[in-house]
C-alpha cells in the first residue's frame, strides 16, 4: 500500500468532499440547533451513491472496500459528524449481515437497499449493559418456527426511522457470551416499541433512541448464523466499522484545525498573528500531526480489513488514538478562538460537543484499551 490515492480514490473523496461543502455544511448548523433528522440531505446522499457503499455487487450495492469507505467518511465527517453519523449507521447494521447472512439473508436485507432509500440500525447496547455486550439481558426464546424476544435496548442510532434492526439478543441465559445470537428484526413487528428522540450534547442531527421488545415475534429464519454465534457476530463487525468511525473522527478534527487556522492568521494579539505566539503555533502544529498520524492509523486498519487480516488490535488503535485526539483537537480550537470560541456564533464550539461521542460510542476510549491490551497480552 502507498500513500497516494490513486484516480478513483481521488474522484470518490472529491465527490464526498463536493457534497459536504456544498450540501451538508450549509444545512449542519440548523440540524444542530434543531435536532431534525436531515431527510433531504439522506435522500441525496443516497441518490448520490454515498450511502449503502460496503453492501456487495451481487445485492445491489457497491461494494466499496473499507479503505475507500474511510476516505469518503472522513470528507463526510470534515462536513458534519452529526449527519455523517445519520448518514454511515446503515453501514453498521448491514455489516453482521454481510459478515454472516446466509445469501437467502443477504438478499432479502441487502438487495432492497439498492432501488430504495432504507434505513437500518444496530441495536446492541441497553439500559444497563453497554461496555459489557456479554451482560445485556434482551431474550430471545425459540418457539416453533419463530422467536420471541423480549427486552430493551437504549442509544440506538437512527431508531426512529429504520426499517429494520440487527439486534443482539440470549437465546442461553446461562452461557455468557456463548448464550448469544444475532437477529434481523423488522420494524412493522407487533411489541416492537421506539422511544424518543433523546436531547443529545452533539451529533444532534443524529437520531438516538431506546427500544422495547415485548412478545415480539419474528421468523427464525431471522437467525443470523447459528444460535450462540451472536457475540463474535457483533465483535466482527466493530472491527469492520471502528475504522470508519476514527475516519468520521478525523474529518472532524481537521475542520476544527482548518478553523484554527483561519483564525490564528487573522487574529492579532500584542501586535502579530496569535499563530506566531509560540503557545498557540505550537498547538496547531500538534493538531497537524496528530490528525496525520490518526489517518494512517485508520487507514492500516481499513487496509487490512481489504486484504482480508483479522485487525482487531489496528481497528481499537484508530478507533482509540482518533476519538481521544479528535476530542483534544476540538477543545484546543476552542482555546484557538478565544472568547469567540465559547460562542455558537464561531464553529468551534459545535465541533467540541460533536467531538465527545467519538470517545463514548462504538466503544469507549478505555474499551479499546482494553481490547489493545488484551490482544498485545493474548500474544
Ligand atoms: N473477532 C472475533 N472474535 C472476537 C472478537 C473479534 N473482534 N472479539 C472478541 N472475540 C471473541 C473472543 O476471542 C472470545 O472467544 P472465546 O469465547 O472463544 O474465548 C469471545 O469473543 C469473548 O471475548 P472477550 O472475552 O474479549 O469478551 P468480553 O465479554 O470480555 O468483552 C469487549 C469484550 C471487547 C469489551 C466487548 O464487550 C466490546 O466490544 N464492548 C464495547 C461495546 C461497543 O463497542 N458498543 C458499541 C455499540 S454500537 C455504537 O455505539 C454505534 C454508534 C453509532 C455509529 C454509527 C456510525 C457507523
Ligand atoms: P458503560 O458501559 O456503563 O460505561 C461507563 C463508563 O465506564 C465509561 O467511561 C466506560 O469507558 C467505563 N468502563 C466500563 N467498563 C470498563 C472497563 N472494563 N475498563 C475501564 N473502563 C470501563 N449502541 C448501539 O448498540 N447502537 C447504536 O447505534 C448506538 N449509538 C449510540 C449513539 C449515541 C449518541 C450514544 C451516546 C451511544 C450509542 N450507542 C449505541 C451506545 C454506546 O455504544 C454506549 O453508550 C457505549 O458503548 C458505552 O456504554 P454505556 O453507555 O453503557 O457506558
Amino acid at each position: 500500500m502507498g500513500f497516494d490515492l490513486d484516480e478513483d480514490q481521488k474522484q470518490l473523496r472529491d465527490l464526498a468532499h463536493d457534497f459536504a461543502e456544498k450540501e451538508i455544511r450549509p444545512k449542519a448548523p440548523f440540524h444542530d440547533e434543531t435536532g431534525d433528522w436531515p431527510k433531504e440531505l439522506l435522500h441525496k446522499a443516497y441518490d448520490l451513491g454515498l450511502v449503502n457503499v460496503h453492501i456487495p455487487a451481487e445485492y445491489g450495492g457497491l461494494g466499496l472496500g473499507a479503505l475507500n469507505g474511510c476516505i469518503l467518511e472522513e470528507e463526510m465527517g470534515w462536513g458534519c459528524t452529526g449527519i455523517a453519523t445519520a448518514i454511515t449507521a446503515n453501514s453498521l447494521a448491514q455489516a453482521p449481515v454481510i459478515l454472516a447472512g446466509s445469501t437467502e439473508q443477504k438478499k432479502k436485507w441487502l438487495t432492497p437497499f439498492s432501488s430504495e432509500h432504507l434505513i437500518s440500525a444496530y441495536a446492541v447496547t441497553e439500559p444497563g449493559a453497554g461496555s459489557d455486550v456479554a451482560a445485556i439481558q434482551t431474550t430471545a426464546v425459540r418457539k416453533g418456527d419463530k422467536y420471541v424476544l423480549n427486552g430493551q435496548k437504549m442509544w440506538i442510532t437512527g431508531a426512529g426511522h429504520a426499517n429494520w434492526f440487527f439486534v443482539l439478543a440470549k437465546t442461553d441465559k446461562e452461557a455468557g457470551h456463548k448464550g448469544m445470537s444475532a437477529f434481523v428484526v423488522p420494524r412493522d413487528v407487533k411489541g416492537l416499541s421506539v422511544g424518543k428522540k433523546e436531547n443529545n450534547m452533539g451529533q444532534r442531527a443524529s437520531d438516538t433512541r431506546g427500544m422495547a421488545f415485548e412478545d415480539v415475534e419474528i421468523d427464525a429464519a431471522n437467525l443470523l448464523g447459528k444460535e450462540g454465534d451472536g457475540f463474535v457476530i457483533a465483535m466482527k463487525a466493530f472491527d469492520h466499522t471502528r475504522p470508519l468511525v476514527a475516519a468520521a473522527g478525523v474529518g472532524l478534527a481537521r475542520a476544527a484545525m482548518e478553523n484554527a487556522v483561519l483564525y490564528a492568521a487573522e487574529r492579532k494579539a500584542f501586535g502579530r498573528p496569535i499563530w506566531q505566539h509560540e503557545g498557540v503555533g505550537f498547538m496547531i502544529a500538534d493538531m497537524a500531526s496528530d490528525i496525520e498520524a490518526a489517518r494512517l492509523l485508520t487507514w492500516k486498519a481499513a487496509h487490512q480489513i481489504d486484504n482480508n487480516k483479522r485487525n482487531t488490535l489496528n481497528a481499537a488503535y484508530a478507533k482509540r488514538f482518533t476519538a481521544d485526539m479528535a476530542m483534544r483537537v476540538a477543545i484546543d480550537a476552542v482555546q484557538v478562538f478565544g472568547g469567540n470560541g465559547f460562542n455558537k456564533e464561531y464553529p468551534a464550539e459545535k465541533l467540541m460537543r460533536d467531538a465527545k461521542i467519538f470517545q463514548i460510542y462504538e466503544g469507549t476510549s478505555q474499551i479499546q484499551r482494553v481490547i489493545i491490551a488484551r490482544e498485545l497480552f493474548a500474544k
